[in-house]
């Protein structure tokens, strides 16, 4: 049978599930298209003149590549004339971009890290693209959305997903039914199922985190780190393995597809300081974890539990393998209970 492309999938789940609406499945259908013009971008390389930075920061105080706001401008003028959104947020941006008057508005929030792991892209590692889709509160019909609006907790989250631009350019999505992988077949630019519903193979022995930063972990993911260090010899009785390719969308989609675990803890020496942010990274990952069979937390909580008190707000993440997430919790708890 010829693989489903993107657009029926979704035209059939609308039949099968009845909740898909008409304008999530033309919101994943525009960022879908938009990710594919993104990796066209990427693709070109130094032959493009897309490569290096930019000389300017983000709003999170990053250097800019030239890809993070060529990436986010494609996002930005993708969507907002469609009528399916009310408003947007980036990891690019400071605070939301509403859609303009000229354009009709939908019921839909739209927030994206437009290109993950950009440091990679200079030399010539995967990167990403990360998308969570929310609903704008029904209280905000008739007036301008606000930065409150998008003030929600994961779990409420209509969608997420990601592209990841590597040896292939793949889309990863759910829509809260399973989760799907879709590979770009560049030869007709369509989207086509290759795998799904994807599940979190239990039991791969392979963690990923940045071993650099022990100095800033906490006793009870040092507790963690160390025994799997130990290997068979050790409590886990068994070798474990390491990766970390610098770019979360590459090694979550690692764990959906082979196993293991992610960690990027918060800095235990400064309370609240991490790395990963809540609204657009740590969320829609989390869902899709969750919707394959695994498990997220910020080292000691469910992540779509926290109710976010900032766009950018940041988080300690570790995801993937529910059991090797649960022993993480239970450390965090013990950890806590002995203070
Ligand atoms: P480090 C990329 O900048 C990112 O936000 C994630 O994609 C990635 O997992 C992490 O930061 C890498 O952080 O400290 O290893 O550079």
């Amino acid at each position: 049978m010829k693989p489903l492309t993107l657009t029926r999938f979704m035209i059939e789940e609308q039949r099968r599930s009845g909740v898909l609406r008409p304008e999530l499945r033309l919101l994943i259908e525009t960022v879908a298209r938009a990710c594919k013009t993104i990796s066209h971008s990427i693709g070109k390389g130094a032959l493009g003149e897309v490569l290096g930075s930019l000389g300017s920061e983000n709003v999170q105080g990053e250097v800019q590549k030239k890809l993070d706001v060529i990436a986010n401008e494609l996002l930005l003028e993708a969507n907002e004339w469609g009528g399916h959104l009310a408003a947007m947020a980036s990891e690019e941006m400071e605070t939301i971009h509403r859609i303009p008057n000229r354009y009709p508005k939908g019921e839909y929030l739209l927030l994206f890290d437009p290109i993950d792991g950009s440091s990679n892209i200079d030399v010539g590692l995967s990167v990403g693209t990360i998308f969570s889709v929310l609903r704008a509160p029904a209280s905000a019909s008739g007036r301008e959305i606000t930065e409150e609006d998008f003030m929600q907790p994961g779990a409420t989250q209509v969608a997420s997903g990601y592209a990841i631009y590597g040896p292939q350019t793949l889309l990863v999505l759910t829509l809260g039914t399973g989760v799907y992988e879709f590979t770009l077949d560049r030869e007709v630019g369509a989207w086509k199922m290759t795998d799904g519903p994807l599940k979190i193979p239990a039991g791969n022995c392979e963690f990923a985190i940045n071993m650099a930063r022990h100095k800033q972990w906490s006793p009870a993911i040092t507790r963690y780190i160390d025994e799997r260090m130990e290997g068979e010899t050790g409590p886990c009785a068994k070798d474990y393995n390491m990766r970390w390719t610098g770019s979360m969308v590459a090694d979550v989609h690692r764990i959906l597809k082979r196993g293991g675990v992610f960690l990027y803890p918060a800095d235990h020496r400064t309370p609240g300081k991490a790395r990963l942010r809540l609204m657009y990274e740590a969320n829609p990952m989390a869902l899709l974890i969750e919707q394959a069979g695994g498990a997220a937390n910020n080292g000691l909580d469910r992540i779509l539990d926290i109710l976010p008190t900032g766009l950018h707000e940041r988080v300690g993440v570790v995801l993937g393998d529910k059991a090797e997430v649960e022993t993480v919790a239970a450390y965090g708890h013990e950890a806590m209970d002995t203070v």
